[in-house]
């Protein structure tokens, strides 16, 4: 097996699974190595109340040269929550000097899901400045809510009709990503799932039942298991990478729906990783 390696960017909160706990654990378990970039350490995440914060956008330009200076070199590069939308130039700047030949650059552009932003800086600016970072990704992963934010409407502008869907894919791959996979797509018959296009025109859609619940960090689940699902197979598969996101995530929403866990503790993921590394094992081709 080839030995990957991804650089990743996301806070790491310390209860409610999800961002950089999500992406180190699915990494692990798809034999990738994740080198966790911390934009910020926060207590739990920030559905719950009264969590702590304390931002490191300062540390993380030292951080990045030190990599430099060591020669580390990296398979992929992942972002998902940013506290400050300045972290965006730090992976920049490392994906610019520590990339291996066409390692892909995938932002979760996370700002708000369910029509409303996350607490924290996620204004019209912050929205504005992570359209022209998702401009330079391979692929980028946002939910709707996500999407009308970084197309400049309100938080709550998107819908579900066809044609908005086709529009958004469309308007999101002008901001100069290689592809879009909208994310939380209702499809009107009960179903969930995600929606996809790439600059070359490929286009597909995978859903599956919907589980009648909402668990925070699912986002981050899907986004990390298509980041190593896409270094395990190669960027062509795009379409391979997005189904196994959505069923991974599916089944992890499942189990823990059945399991009755309170849901801002996030997925009971840690059960479900052992078929990721056999599914992710029994397809790559590297
Ligand atoms: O799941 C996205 C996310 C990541 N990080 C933090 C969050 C959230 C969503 O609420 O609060 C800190």
């Amino acid at each position: 097996m080839e030995h990957l390696r991804i650089a990743a960017l996301h806070d790491i909160s310390g209860f409610g699974r999800g961002s950089m706990t999500t992406a180190i654990s699915v990494c692990a378990a798809s034999g990738i190595q994740c080198c966790p970039l911390v934009g910020a350490v926060l207590s739990a995440h920030t559905a719950y109340p009264n969590v702590t914060i304390r931002d490191l956008t300062e540390d993380l330009a030292s951080c990045v040269d030190s990599w430099q200076a060591i020669g580390c070199r990296f398979d992929g590069f992942y972002s998902g929550y940013m506290s400050d939308i300045r972290q965006a130039e730090q992976m920049l700047a490392l994906y610019e000097t520590c990339a291996n030949p066409s390692a892909p650059l995938i932002v979760d552009p996370v700002m708000g899901d369910n029509g409303k932003a996350y607490a924290g800086a996620f204004g019209p600016e912050f929205a504005g400045k992570m359209a022209d970072y998702c401009g330079r990704a391979h692929v980028i992963t946002p939910n709707l809510t996500e999407a009308a934010m970084l197309l400049g409407l309100a938080p709550d502008a998107w819908r579900e009709d066809s044609i908005f869907l086709e529009n958004c894919l469309e308007q999101l791959l002008e901001l100069g990503c290689g592809a879009v996979v909208l994310t939380g797509v209702r499809d009107g018959a009960g179903n969930i799932g995600a929606v996809y296009q790439t600059r070359q025109g490929q286009k597909g859609s995978v859903f599956r039942p919907r589980v009648g619940a909402y668990f925070p960090g699912t986002g981050d689940l899907f986004t990390s298991v298509l980041t190593a699902a896409l270094l395990r197979t190669g960027q062509d598969r795009l379409d391979w990478a997005v189904g196994t996101a959505v069923d991974f995530v599916q089944r992890c929403i499942l189990q823990t729906h059945n399991a009755d866990t309170p849901p801002l503790e996030g997925v009971l993921l840690e059960e479900a990783l052992p078929e990721l590394w056999k599914t992710l094992n029994r397809k790559h081709k590297k």
